[in-house]
């Protein structure tokens, strides 16, 4: 009876030691397609190009630079309202004035044309070489919006202009307001 048994339990034995081999070979497989992964996620950063291409404020004409729309060299963006060094009161309304050019929607590719952006108390003017990105105190107006409601905290602020054309980038040469300093007094 002993014998019997015994016998059929051999071969699961053979299956369960061959099983186990396989396992192993399988595991000693997994670390090396692992390696490709780690090649693929290091290459994967542009932004050293991104940078130096920040810091180069004039349309240079190299290969890689995104084209840039050509604004004739008249073409003037200011501000309508406020004027510079006026106390205003909160909210204001900013109206935007463009000479020499047309305001189009955001998209709309037409020549010496483009939409307004304006700046915020930004100190340090954005790449002109590059899409404006849209953040708290670079404001889109991709709608061929001409004025806005500002809400601003009392005290001094900056505003600045610039046109973007239906990319969002700058035109050549860029097409920029002089920037104004408001103050906004305090209701209270
Ligand atoms: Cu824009």
């Amino acid at each position: 009876m002993n014998a019997r048994l015994s016998f059929p339990l051999m071969p699961s034995l053979l299956l369960a030691l061959a099983g186990g081999a396989l396992l192993l070979q399988g595991c000693s497989e997994s670390p090396e397609p692992a390696k490709p992964r780690q090649e693929t996620a290091q290459p994967a950063a542009p932004a050293p190009a991104a940078e130096q291409d920040a810091h180069a404020h004039h349309d240079t004409g190299q290969a890689g630079k995104l084209p840039r729309s050509t604004a004739p060299a008249d073409a003037k963006v200011f501000f309508i309202e406020p004027s510079d060094g006026a106390t205003v009161s909160s909210p204001l309304t900013v109206r935007f004035g463009l000479e020499g050019m047309d305001v189009v929607p955001a998209g709309t590719e037409k020549p010496d044309s483009g939409h307004h952006h304006l700046l915020i108390d930004l100190e340090e003017l954005p790449a002109m070489d590059f899409p404006l990105p849209a953040t708290e105190q670079i404001v889109h107006f991709g709608g061929g919006q001409t004025e806005t409601t500002l809400e601003l905290p009392p005290g001094e602020h900056t505003l600045q202009l610039v046109l973007g054309d239906h990319f969002h980038i700058p035109h050549n040469p860029p097409v920029m307001s002089e920037k104004i300093t408001i103050t906004v007094q305090d209701v209270e």
